[in-house]
C-alpha cells in the first residue's frame, strides 16, 4: 500500500483503466488479433483516450479531485462491464441508436443474468483499492499536480490519441469509411475512442440528409442500374396472383430436412420444398434491427443501417416500397399481421411510410395468458385469428404474416411441445427445436385452411427466415448437434436462412446458388412479371443471381460462390481453406461500395431526389 501512496493516483488510475481494458479486449471480447501489430494496437490504442478522459480531473478544485478521478474510474468502468455483457450477448459493440432503442428491442432481458460471471468482480477490485489507499486525509497531498507535471500529461496524451489514429489510418486505409465494420475500429483506434467517434457520428446524423443532393442521388442510382438484371423463364410464373409472406422468426436453414430423435423438425416445410422454389444457401443480412432489418430488406430492397433500426430511425424517407410498386403496377393492397404491439419496432410509422393500406396488429387479435407464450399470440392462434381478416380484404394482396413463437429464449408449454427437446449441451439449443417445430405445425394448419376457403389456388407463397434464431454465444450447440467442427467458416455458413416460394400449380425445384435476404423483393417482382429495372434497390432475382456478386453482410463480411471472408481472414468457399487475403479483396471492395452507397441513400433520405 506504501508503495502506491507514493504513486500518482491519476497514474494509478490509467494503468488500471488500461490493464482492465486491455484484458477485457482480449479475454472478455475475444479480440481476433490476426498478427503482432494488431496485438500492439490493441495494447496501446486505448491509453490516449483513457489519460485525456481521467486528466479532465486536473481542472477540478483540490478538494473534489479525488472525487472526481474515482467519479471518472466509476463511469469508464460501466461503461466497459456494459460492453462486455452486451457483447457476450450480441459479439457486437454498443452504437448510440441502439441505447436509444432499447424499449423496441427489450435489451438483453432475461439473459441478462445469465452473462454474468462471477469473475466480472476483478473488474471492479481497482475502484477498491483506489477507495482504501487514496481516501485518507494523509495522502490527499498526492493530488497535487504541478503545472509542468499537466503539459507533460496532455502532450502525451494528445501524442498517443493523435498516434493511434494515424497509424490505425495507415494499417488500415478504409477504417473510418468501413465504420459499421465495428471490431475492426474498436481494434485499432481504442474502445473509448470508438464510443467517442460513435457519439459524434450520431449528433451529425442529420446534417446527411441537409447536405444531400441529386447528384448524390444519381450516383447511387446509375451504380444500382448497371447491376447485371438477367432474365429467366419464371419471370411472370405468378402474374396477379395474392401474395402471401411468412416472416418466420428465428429460422435457420440447418433446420430444414434435420431429424432429432428420429423426428423432423420442420416436417410440414420438408413437404412443402418439394413442390416449391427452395433457395438453400441464402444468408441472413440483418443488423441490429433483427426482424425490422428483414423487412425492411424485403420491401426496400435496400440494406439495412449498420447501427440502430431504420424502421426506428428512417421513418420519414421516401421509399420505392414494395406495396407502392404493387399498388401502382397491379392495384395491390397490401397488409401486415403480427401479434405483438403495433409499435414494436416502430412498425405503425415505417408500415405508413411504406404504403401498407392496413396493420393487422396486436390490438385486432384476442390475446389471452392462455394463448400466449414468450413475446405474444402463438402461431397457431395467430394464424387461426388471421383468416377471416385475410377474406375480407381486397383481392389481390400482398400480406405479410410475421410469427412470434419461436423467440429467443424459445420458451413453449409441454403440451404445445410436438417433438422432444434436442440433447445437446446448450439448453437454448435443445429448446429451439421445440419452437421451431411448432411454427412448422402453425404454417401446416395456416395453409389447410386457407385451401378450405378458397384462398390457396391464386396465392403465391413466400416463406423465409427473417434472422439467425442461435446466436454466436449459444452456436457450439448447432455445431454439436449437425456435427460439425467449431470453425469460422461453419459458423458463417450457418447464417444460413430458408427462403421456400410456393406457387401452386408451378413445379418446385431446389437451387443451390448463393443469395442474401435483400434478392428477396426482386425475386417476388420476377415472379409477378412486373420488371424490377425502374425499382431501385440492391437487389438481383435469386433465380439467375450472379454467383460471382458476394452476398454482403452488414459488418463489411461476404460469402460468394468462390471465397468468404469474415474478421480480416479470406476462406475458399468450397476447400474452405484460408487463402491470402487479395483473394477477397474484389469482393470486399464491392461490399464497401454497395453498403456505403445503400448507407447514403437511407442516411441522406435520397429517394427524395428520384421520384
Ligand atoms: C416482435 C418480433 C421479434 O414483434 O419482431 O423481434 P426480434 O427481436 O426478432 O426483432
Ligand atoms: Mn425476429
Amino acid at each position: 500500500m506504501n508503495m502506491f501512496k507514493k504513486f500518482s493516483p491519476i497514474w494509478f488510475a490509467v494503468v488500471f483503466i488500461w490493464a482492465k481494458t486491455v484484458l477485457v479486449s482480449f479475454i472478455g471480447f475475444n479480440l481476433p488479433a490476426e498478427n503482432w501489430l494488431d496485438v500492439l494496437f490493441m495494447i496501446f490504442s486505448p491509453v490516449g483516450t483513457i489519460m485525456i478522459i481521467l486528466g479532465i480531473s486536473f481542472y477540478f478544485k483540490k478538494k473534489v479531485k479525488p472525487g472526481a478521478i474515482f467519479f471518472t474510474m466509476v463511469i469508464l468502468t460501466s461503461v466497459l462491464y456494459a460492453d462486455l455483457l452486451y457483447y457476450r450477448f450480441y459479439t457486437d459493440f454498443v452504437t448510440v441508436p441502439i441505447l436509444f432503442q432499447f424499449k423496441n428491442v427489450g435489451g438483453i432481458g432475461p439473459s441478462t443474468i445469465e452473462l454474468i460471471s462471477p469473475w466480472d468482480l476483478l473488474l471492479f477490485a481497482d475502484l477498491i483499492l483506489f477507495l482504501l489507499i487514496y481516501m485518507k486525509k494523509n495522502v490527499k497531498t498526492a493530488f497535487a499536480v504541478t503545472s509542468r507535471v499537466k503539459k507533460v500529461y496532455g502532450g502525451v496524451a494528445a501524442i498517443l490519441v493523435a498516434g493511434t489514429i494515424g497509424l490505425g489510418m495507415m494499417k488500415v486505409p478504409h477504417l473510418f469509411a468501413e465504420s459499421y465494420n465495428r471490431l475492426q475500429l474498436v481494434k485499432n483506434i481504442g474502445l473509448y475512442q470508438y464510443h467517442l467517434f460513435d457519439i459524434g457520428v450520431a449528433a451529425f446524423q442529420p446534417l446527411n440528409r441537409a447536405f444531400a443532393t441529386a447528384s448524390d442521388a444519381e450516383a447511387s442510382a446509375e451504380y444500382v442500374g448497371a447491376i447485371e438484371k438477367k432474365p429467366s423463364d419464371y419471370f411472370g410464373a405468378a402474374n396477379g396472383m395474392n401474395v402471401v409472406l411468412i416472416s418466420m422468426e428465428s429460422t435457420q436453414n440447418f433446420v430444414i430436412n434435420q431429424k432429432v430423435n428420429g423426428n423432423e423438425i420442420t416436417p410440414f416445410l420438408n413437404s412443402l420444398i418439394k413442390d416449391s422454389f427452395y433457395f438453400s444457401h441464402v444468408y441472413d443480412q440483418t443488423a441490429q434491427g433483427k426482424t425490422s432489418d428483414s423487412e425492411f430488406m424485403v420491401d426496400t430492397g435496400l440494406y439495412p443501417l449498420s447501427s440502430g433500426s431504420a424502421f426506428v430511425r428512417k421513418t420519414d424517407n421516401t421509399y420505392k416500397s414494395l406495396p407502392d410498386i404493387l399498388s401502382a403496377k397491379g392495384h395491390y393492397y397490401a397488409a401486415v399481421f403480427h401479434g405483438n404491439d403495433a409499435s414494436f419496432w416502430n412498425r405503425d410509422a415505417m408500415y405508413k411510410s411504406f404504403g401498407y393500406d392496413r396493420y393487422f396488429s396486436k390490438a385486432d387479435y384476442s390475446v389471452t395468458d392462455d394463448n400466449s407464450v414468450n413475446y405474444g399470440i402463438k402461431d397457431i392462434p395467430f394464424f387461426q385469428q388471421s383468416i377471416p381478416f385475410l377474406e375480407k380484404i381486397q383481392q389481390p394482396f400482398y400480406a405479410r404474416f410475421i410469427t412470434l413463437t419461436n423467440h429467443f429464449p424459445f420458451l413453449l408449454e409441454e403440451k404445445d411441445q410436438f417433438i422432444s427437446e434436442a440433447d445437446t449441451s446448450e439448453m437454448v439449443v435443445n429448446r429451439y427445436v421445440t419452437t421451431v417445430r411448432y411454427q412448422d405445425e402453425a404454417i401446416k394448419k395456416f395453409f389447410q385452411e386457407l385451401k378450405e376457403k378458397g384462398l390457396y389456388e391464386n396465392t403465391m407463397f413466400v416463406l423465409y427466415g427473417d434472422h439467425y434464431g442461435i446466436s454466436d454465444k449459444y452456436e457450439h450447440g448447432v455445431l454439436e448437434l449437425l456435427n460439425q467442427e467449431d470453425k469460422l467458416v461453419n459458423r458463417m455458413k450457418l447464417q444460413s436462412v430458408p427462403v421456400i416460394i410456393h406457387v401452386p400449380g408451378v413445379e418446385g425445384k431446389t437451387f443451390s446458388n448463393i443469395g442474401g435476404e435483400v434478392d428477396i423483393r426482386a425475386t417476388v417482382l420476377h415472379l409477378l412479371g412486373i420488371d424490377p429495372e425502374e425499382n431501385f434497390s440492391f437487389a438481383q432475382n435469386l433465380f439467375t443471381r450472379d454467383p460471382h456478386h458476394p452476398v454482403v453482410f452488414r459488418d463489411g463480411s461476404f460469402i460468394a460462390n468462390d471465397y468468404l471472408y469474415s474478421a480480416g481472414r479470406c476462406f475458399r468457399n468450397d476447400t474452405e481453406e484460408e487463402v491470402d487475403i487479395s483473394k477477397c479483396e474484389p469482393s470486399i471492395k464491392i461490399a464497401r461500395k454497395e453498403l456505403g452507397l445503400s448507407d447514403d441513400i437511407v442516411n441522406g433520405d435520397l429517394l427524395r431526389f428520384l421520384e
